[in-house]
């Protein structure tokens, strides 16, 4: 592996080979596996590191004195310095284990925004977000009367800052945008963002769940204020991620779940609650996905994002102009900034039977609306077909994806 690091350029035919998913036929053909964006597929590394967890170290973390539970603890723990690393936080403490995204931002939208937001207040989302940074700020602002306020886009799917501009008053009190749209692939000008909000002393969230596989990030660079990590689409295992916050606003933050690993001292008159991160990680965390995700950064910093994601911008590249060759194809998504992402509509078959034809080819893709309903709703469109890229990707792959396209209009036409 450390040989492979080293070659110059990309090989992705040794990097494809570290994915044994991938090594499959699917209805007798090679698989095609363009759903990255709703999962990547998982290395032989972090396989491994999942297998050695169950079978060399498998117990209970932080609560025993056993070896199994001491090494079992440390391995999690270093796990934690290692995701700290990837995303430059300044302190492991403020990188919180938790199931991913989702969690991560019900988790800030609770414990941040409940007993802080009242009526009057406003938080800024943008018209571009996946449902898990709408639905967890609809819920709050039921329950304290704040209001929600949309940055809107543009058709390439472009965020109209000067809208954003004018949002932003003293009556603002968070911001949380997405860092790389899951529909559009957009790539969102987030330090401006923060940097406009923190103008006004207001905390900014951002929804890496695309991004972190594909942009090398620094938290401590952009600012934010709060970070989410899918595990799941970094070629680490599915139901962990992680919750990067400024200790500032972890500390100040109320806990999330109340239960073990997460209190100091317990009695029935007072509860006392630990430091974090482990003020929020109660309960038996998920020890070998966390265990996973840390193998994962180690294999994706063997590589190097920058070169990962230089060869997956060649390759939207090369896509992008593929599919501009279909004249009853629709790119759904045309930022100037994008990244792995082809959305797409056609004039002659819906996303779900394009889906399908392709599946026949043995190729993956997703049709839908993707968890971003509102930028359907933008488009007036109820669904698109998506191919998603990942580095183990080919351009043989994406001719072939243009093969099957072309049997789909074969079928409809
Ligand atoms: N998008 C997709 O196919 P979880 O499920 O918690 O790991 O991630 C949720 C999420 C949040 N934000 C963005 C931008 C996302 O893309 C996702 C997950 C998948 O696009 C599944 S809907």
């Amino acid at each position: 592996m450390q040989a492979l690091a080293k070659k110059q350029p990309f090989d992705v035919v040794a990097f494809r080979e570290e994915f044994p998913c991938l090594q499959q036929q699917i209805k007798g053909k090679p698989l095609v596996y363009l759903d990255n964006a709703a999962s990547s597929q998982t290395p032989r590394a972090v396989i491994e590191a999942l297998e050695h967890h169950y079978k060399a170290d498998r117990s209970n973390i932080h609560r025993g004195v056993h070896t199994l539970s001491q090494r079992a603890t440390k391995a999690y723990e270093d796990a934690r310095l290692k995701l700290q690393r990837f995303v430059n936080a300044a302190d492991s403490k403020e990188i919180i284990f938790l199931r991913g995204t989702t969690e991560a931002i019900n988790l800030v939208s609770q414990a941040y925004g409940r007993s802080r937001f009242q009526e009057g207040d406003e938080i800024i989302i943008s018209a571009m977000e996946h449902h898990s940074n709408i639905v967890p700020w609809q819920i709050l602002c039921e329950q304290t009367g704040a209001k929600l306020k949309v940055i809107p886009i543009d058709e390439r799917g472009v965020l109209d800052l000067e809208a954003y501009e004018k949002m932003l008053g003293p009556q603002t009190k968070f911001v949380s945008v997405v860092y790389i749209s899951n529909a559009l692939g957009t790539i969102n000008p987030v330090k401006k963002i923060i940097d406009m909000a923190h103008a006004y002393d207001v905390p900014v969230m951002l929804d890496g769940a695309q991004a972190t596989p594909h942009l090398k990030i620094d938290v401590q660079h952009l600012d934010c204020d709060f970070y989410t990590v899918s595990g799941h689409k970094m070629f680490g295992p599915t139901g962990v991620g992680i919750l990067y916050g400024k200790a500032k606003y972890l500390d100040m933050m109320d806990p999330y779940h109340g239960g073990g690993d997460m209190i100091r001292k317990v009695s029935f008159d007072k509860t006392e609650y630990a430091e974090i991160p482990h003020k929020f990680e109660a309960g038996t965390p998920n020890i070998a996905g966390g265990i996973g995700l840390g193998a994962a950064v180690d294999f994706i910093e063997q590589y190097g994002m920058e070169n990962l994601f230089a060869y997956e911008h060649e390759l939207l590249q090369y896509g992008t102009e593929l599919l501009s060759q279909f004249s009853s194809l629709k790119m759904i998504g045309t930022a100037p900034e994008k990244a792995s992402i082809l959305g797409f509509t056609m004039d002659i078959a819906h996303p779900h039977d394009i889906g399908t034809i392709l599946d026949m080819e043995g190729i993956a893709i997703r049709a839908g609306h993707h968890c971003a309903q509102p930028v359907m709703d933008f488009f007036d469109i109820s669904a698109t077909a998506r191919a998603s890229l990942a580095p183990y990707n080919t351009k043989a792959e994406l001719d072939a994806l243009a093969k099957g396209l072309e049997k789909v209009i074969g079928i409809f036409s």
